[in-house]
């Protein structure tokens, strides 16, 4: 390990923290590692409010430029934020990265600019394990004072869903009604959210579907965490919901469920760094041993 490297991420150095960042992204870095080596900042303080934020739902329903001025927002008051924003689809250089650039002006602002970090994950080219990898990132930038660290994350399939399950809270932006209530699938996301915002209130449909989502909590979901409307375009609602977040409670409800992803996240990982994977892989492919034993092996570490 660069122990200079980190030493520099610590104390704050841009290059330095994206370095550290890249390599645990690509593995060649264990976070044990690092607090191996440096035991001091990975305090377990007791903390009486949250310090990671996952901000899910599907794409275009605006969660980008409500982050924009979320950050704005909380940069004011001095609170210092960071937000890596997962990118399931395009690598590092493409055009979301570029599209989110354009979204993400707070950062422009010369009086907030050190107080946000923002930084970009393509999920698809890690080989680990995505909600892990995200998860000992956010740990890091914790460690090293980023006092609140949000993470952008398109809120449909499982490894997604996983990422927002390692954090703290969750909430779930939706976008105004299209005609098809509140679906199955959009239903075990919502299961997960310590607060919902319904964005694009400046479209019709909006305090419609708001109104869809507080039913189906009423209806079995169970407890109803708050619900916010906002125009992330007009800035209504903004003002509110930054000072929901930032004070959300952890729902009880949503506990056992963030624990199932976070232990199957876990599972995943015990599974694909394994150093016995590969092994195993090629005697299944033979049909030299059976999944029931592979399984068993895989569990042995
Ligand atoms: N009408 C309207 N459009 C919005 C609002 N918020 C975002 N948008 C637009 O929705 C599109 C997607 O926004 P973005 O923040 O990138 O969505 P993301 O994919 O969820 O991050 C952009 O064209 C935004 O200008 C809003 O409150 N009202
Ligand atoms: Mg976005």
């Amino acid at each position: 390990m660069d122990l200079q490297l980190v030493t520099d991420a610590i104390q704050g150095d841009r290059r330095s923290i994206a370095r550290v960042l890249s390599s645990l992204e690509n593995r060649t870095l264990n976070l044990s590692d690092i607090k191996d080596e440096f035991p001091s900042i990975f305090t377990d303080s007791v903390q009486d409010t949250w310090s990671s934020l996952a901000i899910t739902g599907a794409p275009g329903v605006g969660k980008s430029c409500l982050i924009d001025k979320i950050l704005i927002d909380w940069s004011s008051k001095g609170i210092k934020t960071a937000l890596l924003a997962i990118d399931p689809s395009s690598p590092r250089t493409g055009g979301a990265l570029l599209g989110d650039r354009v979204r993400i002006t707070a950062i422009d602002n010369e009086q907030y600019k050190d107080l946000i970090y923002i930084r970009s994950i393509a999920t698809r080219k890690s080989s680990g394990s995505a909600p892990l990898i995200v998860s000992d990132m956010v740990e890091f930038l914790s460690a090293i004072g980023w006092e609140r660290v949000i993470i952008e994350t398109v809120g449909s399939g499982q490894s997604e869903v996983r990422c927002a399950a390692i954090t703290d809270r969750i909430v779930v932006v939706e976008g105004p009604a299209r005609g098809d209530g509140v679906q199955a699938e959009k239903a075990g996301l919502l299961e997960l959210a310590d607060a919902v915002i319904v964005n694009k209130s400046d479209i019709s449909g909006a305090s419609q579907h708001a109104g869809e989502i507080k039913e189906s909590f009423e209806l079995g979901l169970g407890q109803t965490p708050p619900i916010i409307l906002t125009s992330a375009l007009l800035g209504e609602g903004i003002e509110e919901a930054s000072s929901v977040l930032l004070e959300l409670e952890d729902t009880g409800r949503s506990k056992k469920a963030k624990w199932r992803e976070r232990l199957l996240a876990h599972h995943e990982r015990k599974i694909l760094e394994s150093d016995k994977l590969d092994e195993i892989l090629h005697n299944l492919a033979i049909g030299s041993t059976s999944v029931e034993s592979a399984l068993k092996q895989l569990g042995e570490d």
